[in-house]
């Protein structure tokens, strides 16, 4: 007889979410053998996540607001279901005090950080005051929402243009305006208010130097209850398009042994600042000194959390079950090793050559890539639809290799590997294979205007 199994976190936990999140959490909770319950929207009916949990609930009609971000219906089945907790996955409820608030309220847990905390965390102003006081570098700026065009215009004088103005309640890249002249100004300041009432339903912007070349930099941590806090090293996500992150990686190729530790004691540091508990990520512009600067914190599983697991062998999701059960977390800083590197593509339902619009449709021809290193995080059979509902990623291809040119060599033969047709249907595959045989990728040379620069977004 071998060792007994530990005692599970939870006996059974609801995942408020769809496609490959879904089915992530489902295979976390399988090997900790907590039973899971999906719930599933009308459109999602026959989706691989909903028969791959042990039940599943229909929580409502295809569109969104309806479905996934249905509290009453989502509440209803975990207490139907006996659920203990409920996983947000990432995107929909995953980041709303509001439901992490109702959840207690029915004796469910909440599988994140308290309400109190997504609440300070998700206002970008209140966490660039919180970061401030923690000894975070923050670029200069404000650390209060404007009161007025007037504050505005002194303070982008004195810190000196370009300044960007951001939504305090934003994300996403929404609500954001970069400001090259103090004659922009008045119209950006209108027009970005403006925006940030319509989308986030609250006006106030602040303002900080605006940084142009510089890398999307973001630090995975982990707290439990018990004062225990781990960072995880770095993800680089430069290569994005319009907000959407197309390529991630771990670990940076900018950063350094020293600079790992500099970054993640920082990003430790905002995390005990702000009270957090379970998996954070906390975002940083890097610049080409190797300078870095608090941008905002992130209060979910990102779907970028695989490239992380990859080079630390930590399970994140676990982690996440337990901590949320009040456990301690499994693993101590001085446990924690960075090995090899690992390279994440998303797949999208895209059309790279019309501005990557989604082309949604029924998938008629699928492969995935198998072999050394290479796992795949995706939701798609031969047959499944890709929704027009919901976002349009079919798919994460995730490589490891003992080293950054090796996982770049792996990763283009396991692009090389994917078959994926459908009517109109079109991929983000040839659009990586693009960007992995690029010289200034090669070399690591990767800022956030990468795409733009060496036009390859026509692809
Ligand atoms: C910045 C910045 C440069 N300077 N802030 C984008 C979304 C949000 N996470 C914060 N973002 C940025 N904030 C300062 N002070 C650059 C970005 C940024 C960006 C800005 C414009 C166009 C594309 C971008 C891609 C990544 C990050």
């Amino acid at each position: 007889m071998g060792p007994t199994a530990p005692r599970p976190p939870f006996e059974k936990v609801l995942i408020a979410n769809r496609g490959e999140i879904a089915l992530r959490v489902i295979r976390a909770c399988r090997e900790m053998g907590i039973a899971s319950v999906a719930v599933y929207s009308a459109a999602d009916a026959g989706q691989p996540f909903v028969s791959a949990a042990d039940e599943a609930v229909q929580i409502g009609p295809a569109a969104a607001a309806s479905s996934y971000l249905n509290m009453p219906n989502i509440i209803g089945a975990a207490l139907k279901t006996g659920a203990q907790a409920i996983h947000p996955g990432y995107g929909f409820l995953s980041e709303d005090p509001d439901f992490a608030m109702v959840c207690a309220e029915h004796d469910l847990v909440f599988v994140g950080p308290p309400p109190d905390v997504m609440s300070d965390v998700g206002n970008k102003a209140i966490a660039r005051r919180l970061m401030d006081e923690a000894g975070l570098p923050l670029l200069p700026g404000t650390l209060a929402p404007l009161t007025s065009l007037d504050e505005a215009t002194r303070v982008a004088a004195d810190i000196g243009y370009p300044v960007i103005l951001k939504a305090a309640a934003g994300g996403g890249g929404r609500g954001i305006t970069v400001v090259h002249a103090p004659a922009d100004l008045p119209g950006a300041y209108a027009a970005t208010r403006a925006t940030a009432l319509a989308v986030f339903r609250d006006s106030s912007v602040y303002l900080e130097r605006y940084l142009g070349r510089a890398r999307h930099i973001e630090v995975q941590v982990m707290s439990d209850r018990h004062g225990g806090a781990v960072h995880l090293g770095e993800r680089d996500c430069s290569i994005q398009r319009r907000h959407q992150k197309l390529i991630e990686e771990a670990t940076s190729p900018a950063v350094s042994p020293s600079l790992r530790a500099e970054l993640g004691a920082s990003a430790l540091a905002g995390a005990r600042a702000v009270g957090y508990e379970g998996a954070g990520t906390v975002e940083f512009l890097l610049d080409q000194d190797g300078g870095f600067w608090f941008m905002e914190m992130n209060a979910r599983i990102q779907v970028e959390h695989p490239v992380t697991e990859l080079v630390t062998g930590v399970d994140l999701i676990q982690e996440q079950l337990r901590v949320a059960a009040g456990m301690p977390l499994s693993v101590a800083q001085e446990d924690i090793r960075f090995s090899g590197h690992a390279i994440e593509c998303r797949i999208n339902a895209e059309d790279p050559a019309r501005g990557f619009v989604p082309t949604p449709g029924p998938i008629t021809e699928l492969r995935w890539p198998l072999g050394p290193g290479v796992r795949i995080d995706a939701a798609c059979d031969l047959g499944t639809i890709v929704s027009p509902y919901y976002d349009s990623m079919i798919g994460k291809l995730i490589v490891w290799g003992p080293d950054r040119p090796a996982a770049i060599a792996r990763t283009q033969r396991a692009l090389g590997e994917i078959r994926i047709d459908g009517r109109g249907l079109k991929s983000t595959v040839a659009f990586h294979q693009h960007v992995l045989a690029n010289a200034a990728f090669r070399a690591g040379d990767i800022q956030t205007d990468f795409l733009d620069r060496h036009a390859l977004l026509a692809a």
